[in-house]
């Protein structure tokens, strides 16, 4: 390809990055921050745009999904977070599981995967987790159930005073299938300590997702970026994501949240620009050479800018998600959701093919 000449890359100081990327060799630390520093933000989405077509051609795909929050209320307390709310508070709601089987009655579409995610919730027991899955399983028995994230698991392990793994073990019995990919945010320890003191440790969100791919279920992970991280912490968050997969290689999808600022305790002063949330995808798609697939997530990115993702480096749209709340209470300006005829569309603007996925990424 054109875009991909050598004397192009020489120019930039690139020619050993170029020549890795073009013969499959994993990418170092340092490799990652010189792809931050380049200057020409097109050189990286072009290799990332490289390594996505050599994986999945043109393809991109999409899910017919729904999302449901069960509660805004969460005892962690995160300074970035628009959407907890303390018990009792204005605004604060707890679904039951009737209420949340009417809101998959009433969705237009048969989901393929339901997303499931909630706060912390100070009294809500383990019971009534499995219960809601066992409900959905046999309302939808072929559904892929994408349920709580690591930070959810650690706090139901805390209240019933069991372990993660049994957790994890008890849902799985209810139906669960994945673990989605939130609740990773930043792994840097001095960050955390910032943004989400109370939040498992990167070491506890990590362990957790070893051992959901040690009960065989499948998981994704994500990285949120553009508040006070550095670019060395988000490399530093992507080499401790493939080392994971190198190690149980259960991760299905990565999916990069650019930071949303509104109703946010954190003051941000360099908010990020369309620019570097594509040269996050594309050095993103190059740091992951052991993860499938890298998610354009356009609930947070907006839907133009999920667009020019698919050309760097992201292969998977998402889906149709039906109802959002996380981005939307911090100023997300996309739809609430997408019709399947919607997300082909907007697929098919970009010169890529939509394929429609399950859970799983299984063709449907
Ligand atoms: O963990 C919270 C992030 C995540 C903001 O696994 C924010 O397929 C941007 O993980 N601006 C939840 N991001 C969403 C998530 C997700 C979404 C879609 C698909 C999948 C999947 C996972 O949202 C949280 C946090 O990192 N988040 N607040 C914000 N203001
Ligand atoms: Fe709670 Fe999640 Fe918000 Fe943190 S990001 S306060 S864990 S809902």
């Amino acid at each position: 390809m054109q875009l991909l000449r050598s004397d192009f890359y020489d120019n930039l100081d690139l020619k050993d990055i170029h020549a890795k990327v073009l013969n499959g060799e994993r990418l170092s630390f340092e490799d990652g921050l010189r792809l931050y520093d380049c200057p020409e933000p097109l050189a990286v989405g072009a290799l990332a745009h490289h390594v996505r077509t050599r994986m999945h051609g043109d393809t991109a795909y999409y899910v017919v999904n729904q999302h449901i929050n069960y509660t805004n209320v969460c005892v962690n307390g995160c300074t970035f977070c628009a959407y907890q709310r303390e018990e009792g508070q204005k605004g604060a709601f707890v679904l039951n599981v009737d209420d949340a089987l009417a809101k998959i009655v009433t969705a237009a579409l048969k989901p393929q995967e339901i997303h499931i995610v909630g706060g912390c919730h100070p009294r809500l027991e383990l019971e009534y987790f499995s219960d809601l899955l066992r409900a959905i399983k046999a309302q939808l028995p072929g559904v892929v159930l994408k349920c709580f994230t690591a930070v959810e698991i650690a706090h139901f392990a805390a209240i019933e005073g069991i372990s993660t793994k049994e957790v994890l073990i008890r849902l799985k019995e209810a139906g669960l299938d994945m673990l989605p990919g939130g609740g990773a945010e930043i792994f840097a320890p001095a960050v955390r300590e910032q943004i989400c003191p109370k939040k498992s440790t990167a070491d506890e969100w990590l362990a957790i997702h070893e051992e959901a791919h040690s009960l065989g279920l499948k998981t994704n992970c994500t990285m949120l970026f553009g508040h006070i991280e550095s670019k060395e912490d988000r490399i530093d968050h992507l080499i401790r994501l493939r080392e994971s997969q190198d190690r149980g290689g259960g991760y299905t999808c990565f999916i990069p949240l650019p930071f949303l600022t509104e109703n946010s305790q954190l003051d941000i002063k360099n908010p990020l620009t369309g620019l570097e949330e594509l040269r996050t995808i594309a050095i993103s798609r190059l740091m992951l050479d052991n993860i499938p697939h890298i998610k354009a997530y356009w609930v947070m990115l907006g839907v133009k800018q999920a667009q020019a993702a698919l050309k760097f480096g992201a292969d998977d749209f998402d889906g149709t998600v039906v109802e959002e709340k996380i981005g939307h209470e911090a100023g997300a300006t996309s739809e609430q959701g997408m019709t399947r005829n919607e997300l082909e569309e907007m697929i098919r603007g970009c010169g890529c093919t939509p394929v429609e996925r399950d859970g799983f990424f299984n063709e449907v």
